[in-house]
């Protein structure tokens, strides 16, 4: 860096002092903390995100959210030239960047950096960070802070994306490295054909006509309501009542997030609403659950991110075998896609079983998108979802361009085959599903048309399998670093000894199944079990709380 540009970057920064006590850290989801403490972090990170676009010849993106947290709440995260998360590779940099003391402190880690990555400011033609934020109100200025830090790299420019979904954001970044249109049009636009698409190839024939076109979403009180409220005026097939829109407060009582972990109707919502489809996002729109409501009470039957996996996963393998069986029911040998599915130890055990069954290939990975997006990416056509509704669908390059040919061929050969149909319907998925990361909004709707096209309600979907019964629990101990992880989060290797416990006490009941890990949005140790009846399950857990008590002890 020129004597400029650290003079630039040391004036800058005093400007946006750490409060103290606060240590900060690069988790799951990014930096998240009560706003009030979020200025310098949102700062740095602004210059980490400019020179992860040096760095990169591409644009970066930077989003402002807290997600499913409380409203005083916020955070900030980076993505990828591709729309994934920040390289892992850099978030230790953006955990010194966030803690360093004071401006000289920061500007020696600057200039390291930048020499360690042999990070080339010249010759780069532009350095752009797109910006967005959620509803959240202390995001105003918290851009601003963003802004500033951008701007503190020379040349670098700071596009403001407005209030946009965390998925919208990675989207429009994906877009732009690609050379297509990076707007919040464009995004609405790209769901809507491939959904038209899809529900074009419907397959005719004796409907039961079991799907009613009716859907309630909760909205949480964010800003996946209001983006549902524009993308629905351009919607003609269903009928979607977005509540929770945002006069209420955001995410109290209401999101995906609630309604997964309680189990309860979400505010807004109750017993008149029974029968009726209902989905429910989180505050920033990447996760999504549905719901039915359970007559005459405020109980719910949850179907959650476990069983929107396996209802792509049914539609999609369908697809992939119709395509590669030719026209005289011998396969056709030209492509065997692999097909993958990405689950976390969160996954309840019954949906792994039916998954199975199948013939899927599941594979688990630890808990955060960034690990199940890494794997999924490994697959033709990769599939993973979180129990909490984060997911989404994988198509490689390979897959994609072998898809273009094969219906350019059946297009001329046999245009209206089935085999065409598969085609074409595969394409338009790649297209509705977002390939940058889990998206609410375009989840729903591909949800929405594969329930058209097997002609299946809610129920139906629900009964694929049976849940097991599971009780999550969280626990403050003194230090939950001191608890190491191995095997994709399903067994514990330190402390010693507790594992073992753990292990004792599981086997003391049917279908049980019980981990724990150190959360890292929280400070926390997380407990799940599962086991074959509801008492059983909450019985395991709370012994296992027990068991953490006296190899940890609680704060
Ligand atoms: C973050 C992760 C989510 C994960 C959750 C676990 C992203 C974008 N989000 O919200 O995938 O399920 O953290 O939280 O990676 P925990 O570590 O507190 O249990
Ligand atoms: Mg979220």
């Amino acid at each position: 860096m020129n004597e400029q540009q650290r003079s630039i970057l040391l004036d800058s920064s005093s400007r946006f002092p750490i409060p103290s006590g606060v240590k900060f850290s690069y988790g799951t989801s990014g930096f998240r903390a009560d706003a009030s403490l979020l200025e310098s972090t949102v700062f740095r990170v602004g210059i980490l995100a400019a020179l992860r676009s040096i760095h990169t010849r591409s644009v970066i993106g930077l989003m402002i959210t807290a997600s499913h947290n409380e409203v005083s709440d916020n955070g900030v995260k980076v993505a990828d030239p591709s729309g994934g998360m920040l390289t892992q590779s850099w978030e230790p940099f953006a955990d010194a960047l966030a803690n360093a003391p004071d401006s000289h402190a920061l500007l020696k880690l600057l200039d390291d950096f930048v020499k360690e990555e042999n990070i080339i400011f010249e010759g780069v033609p532009t350095v752009e960070v797109f910006l967005g934020r959620d509803t959240r109100p202390s995001g105003t200025s918290l851009v601003e802070a963003a802004k500033q830090g951008i701007t503190s790299i020379m040349g670098a420019i700071a596009t403001d994306m407005g209030v946009v979904t965390t998925p919208q954001l990675h989207w429009m970044v994906r877009s732009k490295n690609k050379g297509t249109e990076a707007s919040e049009y464009s995004y609405f636009d790209q769901l809507l054909v491939s959904l038209r698409c899809l529900l074009d190839y419907i397959p005719q024939g004796n409907k039961s006509n079991d799907v009613s076109d009716k859907l309630i979403v909760d909205g949480a009180d964010g800003v996946g309501g209001e983006k549902l409220e524009k993308l629905k005026t351009r919607l003609s097939y269903l009928k979607i009542d977005v509540r929770n829109r945002g006069d209420g407060v955001l995410n109290e009582g209401v999101g995906a997030d609630y309604v997964q972990k309680e189990k309860l109707v979400p505010r807004g919502f109750g017993p008149v609403d029974t029968g009726i489809r209902c989905a429910s996002l989180d505050g920033d729109a990447d996760r999504l659950v549905y719901f039915s409501v359970l007559p005459n009470s405020n109980k719910i039957d949850l179907v959650d991110g476990d069983k929107i996996l396996s209802l792509f996963a049914l539609f999609l393998k369908e697809q992939l075998s119709i395509l590669s069986g030719s026209e005289d029911g011998k396969a056709n040998k030209s492509y065997q896609a692999s097909l993958g599915v990405v689950q976390t130890a969160y996954a309840n055990g019954a949906s792994t079983d039916y998954l199975k069954q199948l013939g899927l290939e599941v594979v688990f990975t630890p808990t955060g998108v960034k690990y199940l997006h890494e794997k999924a990416a490994e697959y033709d056509v990769g599939i993973y979802f979180e129990a909490n509704g984060h997911g989404t669908v994988l198509f490689s390059e390979n897959i994609l361009s072998w898809l273009e040919i094969k219906s350019n061929e059946l297009a001329s050969t046999s245009k209206d085959s089935e085999q065409h149909k598969a085609a074409l319907r595969l394409l338009a998925v790649s297209k509705l599903i977002n390939q940058a990361v889990g998206d609410a909004l375009s989840g729903l709707l591909l949800v929405e048309a594969i329930l058209k096209h097997m002609d299946w309600s809610i129920d139906k979907w629900s009964e694929l399998y049976q849940d097991l019964p599971s009780r999550q629990l969280k626990v403050k101990v003194v230090d939950r670093t001191a608890v190491i992880t191995a095997n994709a989060e399903t067994i514990v290797v330190r402390p010693t000894g507790i594992q073992d416990a753990i292990d004792v006490e599981t086997a003391k009941y049917p279908q049980g199944r019980c981990f724990i890990r150190p959360s890292g949005t929280e400070d926390v140790v997380r407990v799940y079990a599962e086991a074959s009846t509801q008492e059983a399950a909450d019985s395991l857990a709370h012994s296992v709380v027990k068991l953490v008590d006296q190899f940890l002890g609680f704060k």
